[in-house]
């Protein structure tokens, strides 16, 4: 691949005239298109990642000197300065330069050529006069490309793409899933650049940045006083180089305090390259890391809101061997007092890896099944891969094989590929008539056996392709539209989720959320369900690299993520899976999953004290859903990451600029999960020099700027509590969540230094678009301030009838006993509250409650 780059600049020295298109969009956005002026034909510009057409605000064109132009917002402060010849545009937010593209000078633009032998004695004599070397390069083999077996002939040459950008100042990076590295995003060399290109890497190894299952070309820099992003949008194998270039010291004599300032700031110039397509990048001026995600997700949209069973705990697979089995291990939980939602079943459900059909055998009715499962309030999953088994008898197949909906191969027959059933051929899922059919395939009526329980893991669709160049499709595979795989092998496995989440709506009739999993993602993929990060290994390692992949992912808009509880692959020992669900349960998807020639690996299989660690694990998980609920609902609704790295929640304080070993979810609590075998200690840093962080159990308390060394045992998750913060819990635990609906909550109430704290509760059905279109939710706000707490109305729009109470509430932080608490509801009444205090650690505990959630009240401490 950096071969193929190589030659893309020697190409460059033809010469082709390019369009440039500088367009301002609405929030602050800058958007730079670059393609051929007259392209050959056209070139593959990345349909549906973009919610919509973005809307382009007037830019105002300022004069420049001759040879340059200044395209301002409406407001003026900011500004593109683009310089004609060398061709360069610098973005300046107010005096500020923030970023200069091309300063490098390493755009080029590799334009689509007639085959050599195609050529017309004129084409050939023009293009002898601009580019003598045409014939070399032919024999050299540009126009084609070895891999294995597989020769990959590239019909109008090779047409890559790449342009520098240089970010002043910033030395901090991060985005680009998805790789197995550190959050942060490391300097790059010629060996070693970070690769977006969709693979299959079963057992992936860390700390590396080749490519795997997905890809959002996106990503984002931040230094004191901003933040902002670069979104790329090209679907094709695309290159990364990173390289920060910390600020140097020098003699201020001599110069210009103006250009002293720019000298001695750091730098970092990130170089992207694509194979092909055009140049399409949307410049994300923040200035604070919100507006930046605010930005983003105005472009590709914001996360879907999660049905809330969704946010329970998931227990999957590699197999679950049949019915007998699956109810075995259902019972399993209740036996053990383990709550959870979801049971999985992997690819070994179907008849002969047949997607929508069932191994009789095994599952001889799947409808009972579900019933049972349903009767406990819980869900199943099952699996469906793109690749569909080449057998005329498979009515899956033999629809798509007569409607032409199967990726073909370059000489345009159906493209065969070896997957899990054996011979396959691939739906096309870019075509717009497949999606809309596959969608139909989720039918109550069609998809025999399945009801309104079962919901979707989409795997392997990268696309995987055993035995395939890299172990996925030959890049001149040919889809809808005469496309070739190569312009949009990055989006493939996105276009699946897409038609499976509206196949789950549609079956519904418009009315219920769906639940998707998928393994491969594009920027977007966010809208249409979770992500997880592949098959990782049961190893402490991979443990510990979950949280920076995580948070990478989250950054970039796909908040509902998670990673194999346990890992994939191996045999985890009891402590490193305790460790485990203990992370996981503070982790958006969480899913404890094995590989089929793993030991069996349900919770209670470790003795009666690691069944009991896995347990609270998962009890706390429950015990937060309210505040997980209301996160995703934040989420959804204002592009708020749930997993937030320290940076995003302290943008002011250079030591979290690089901590990845503990995170924020949400702005309330801070998490550090223990990743260290036998560990009897963890350094935690509580940020903020003006906050305080309470221990979320013992609620002993610190001031923030400093690590804490926290004595661990094998029951301590390390999370912490911010003061100013107030977290809705509930009470009472139940099976799985559609038995705690109207289980009463808890608040948490930790208090500023300034004696205050603020949070919300979001609820609704947790499983309809009511929420949506009858706007049937409640959207409460908790204020404590002055002694008094209050509960009112977040949003006046939403009603929804709740009869769950608030029945106990704990403050975290009050400095001296009460003399009184009293509660005051809205119809007057006035009622004085037994209560506790304790001195040692400064809490009040009010048990006993009955406060409606839904209705205004307050709680005087005097
Ligand atoms: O290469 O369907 O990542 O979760 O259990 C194995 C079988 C294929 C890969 C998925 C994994 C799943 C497995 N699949």
């Amino acid at each position: 691949m950096c071969r193929l780059f190589d030659r893309a600049k020697f190409w460059w020295k033809n010469w082709v005239p390019l369009l440039a298109e500088v367009f301002g969009i609405e929030g602050n956005i800058f958007r730079l298109k670059i393609t051929e002026e007259t392209p050959l034909k056209p070139r593959y510009e990345v349909p549906d990642v973009l919610t919509s057409k973005p809307s382009t605000v007037r830019l105002i064109s300022c004069s420049g000197d001759t040879g340059s132009l200044i395209l301002a917002n409406g407001k003026g402060d900011l500004r593109c300065h683009i310089t004609a010849n060398p061709f360069k545009v610098d973005l300046m937010c107010k005096e500020e330069v923030v970023m200069s593209i091309n300063s490098l000078g390493q755009l080029y633009f590799e334009h689509l050529q007639t085959p050599l032998k195609q050529r017309t004695t004129r084409e050939k004599e023009e293009n002898a006069s601009i580019d003598t070397s045409q014939e070399n390069q032919e024999d050299l083999g540009l126009w084609e490309e070895k891999f294995a077996e597989f020769v990959d002939v590239k019909v109008n040459g090779p047409a890559s793409i790449g342009l520098d950008f240089s970010l002043h100042g910033f030395e901090h990076l991060y985005g680009i899933p998805q790789h197995a590295e550190s959050h942060r995003l490391k300097n790059t060399s010629d060996e070693d650049v970070y690769r977006l290109y969709n693979l299959d890497v079963y057992g992936y190894k860390i700390h590396e940045k080749m490519g795997i299952y997905g890809s959002v070309p996106y990503l984002l820099a931040h230094k004191l006083g901003r933040t902002v992003g670069i979104f790329w949008l090209n679907s094709s194998e695309t290159l990364v180089e990173i390289n920060t270039e910390p600020a140097v010291k020098y003699t201020l004599t001599q110069m210009d305090p103006e250009a002293a300032k720019q000298k001695g700031s750091s730098r970092t110039d990130v170089h992207w390259m694509s194979e092909s397509g055009i140049i399409d990048v949307f410049l994300l001026t923040g200035p604070t890391p919100s507006d930046v995600f605010k930005q983003y997700s105005s472009l590709t949209g914001t996360q879907a809101m999660p049905p809330l069973f969704s946010l329970g705990y998931h227990q999957c697979r590699w197999n679950y061997e049949d019915e007998q089995d699956v109810k075995a291990v259902d019972a399993g939980f209740d036996k053990h007092d383990i709550p959870y939602d979801v049971i999985w079943l992997d690819i070994e459900h179907t008849k002969g890896k047949r997607y929508f059909t069932w191994d009789k055998k095994r599952f001889p009715n799947p409808q009972r099944m579900q019933e049972l499962l349903r009767n406990k309030k819980r869900k199943l999953v099952v699996i469906s891969d793109p690749h569909i088994k080449i057998d005329p008898d498979y009515s899956v197949y033999a629809k798509a094989k007569e409607q032409g909906f199967f990726v073909k191969n370059h000489k345009g027959e159906d493209f065969e590929g070896i997957c899990w059933p054996g011979l396959s051929s691939y739906l096309d899922f870019t075509n717009p008539k497949v999606r809309e059919w596959y969608s139909g395939l989720f039918a109550f009526s069609v998809y025999q056996g399945s009801t309104d329980i079962l919901y979707i893991w989409n795997d392997m669709n990268e696309p995987s392709v055993f035995r395939g160049p890299e172990k996925t499709m030959q890049k001149n595979a040919i889809h809808h539209g005469n496309w070739e795989h190569r312009e949009l092998h990055n989006i493939y496995g996105f276009y699946q989720q897409k038609a499976t989440a509206e196949g789950l709506i549609q079956r519904s009739k418009g009315k219920e959320r769906p639940f998707v999993l998928t393994r491969s993602f594009f920027a977007g993929s966010q809208k249409y369900g979770a992500v997880w990060t592949g098959d990782n290994r049961a190893e402490w390692s991979y443990l510990k690299i979950s949280i920076p992949m995580l948070l990478t992912l989250s950054i970039t808009g796909i908040s509902f993520c998670g990673a194999d509880v346990g890992g994939f692959i191996g045999n985890p020992e009891a402590e490193l899976l305790v460790r485990w669900y203990q992370a996981g349960a503070y982790q958006p998807f969480f899913r404890g999953h094995a590989t089929i020639n793993s030991k069996r690996r349900e919770p209670w299989l470790f003795g009666k004290e690691h069944t009991r660690l896995i347990r609270e694990a998962i009890r706390e998980r429950y015990a937060l859903l309210p505040y997980w609920y209301s996160l995703f609902y934040r989420a959804h609704m204002t592009s708020e990451p749930i997993m937030r790295p320290l940076w995003v929640e302290f943008p002011d304080e250079l030591e979290t600029f690089g901590m990845e070993d503990e995170y924020m979810l949400g702005s309330a609590l801070l998490v550090h999960p223990v990743t260290e075998p036998k560990a009897t200690v963890v350094d935690v840093f509580l940020p903020g020099s003006s906050e305080v962080w309470y221990d979320s159990k013992t609620f002993a308390s610190w001031e923030g700027a400093c690590t804490v060394n926290i004595p661990v045992t094998l029951d301590t998750i390390p999370v912490f509590q911010r003061g100013g913060s107030v977290v809705p819990i509930k009470r009472v635990i139940g099976k799985s969540t559609g038995w705690m609906t109207d289980s009463p909550y808890g608040l948490r109430v930790a208090l500023s230094t300034k004696g205050s704290a603020v949070g919300e509760l979001y609820l609704d059905d947790g499983h309809s678009f009511q929420y949506l279109h009858q706007k049937q939710f409640l959207h409460r706000k908790f204020c404590f301030c002055s002694g008094v707490l209050s509960n009112s109305c977040a949003d006046e729009r939403g009603h929804y009838p709740s009869k769950c109470v608030v029945e106990q509430i704990f403050v975290l932080g009050l400095k001296k006993q009460p003399s009184s608490v009293t509660t005051h509801s809205s119809d007057g009444k006035d009622q004085p509250v037994a209560f506790t205090y304790c001195a040692r650690t400064s809490t009040l505990s009010l048990e006993k409650l009955s406060l409606n959630v839904g209705t205004d009240w307050e709680v005087h401490i005097k």
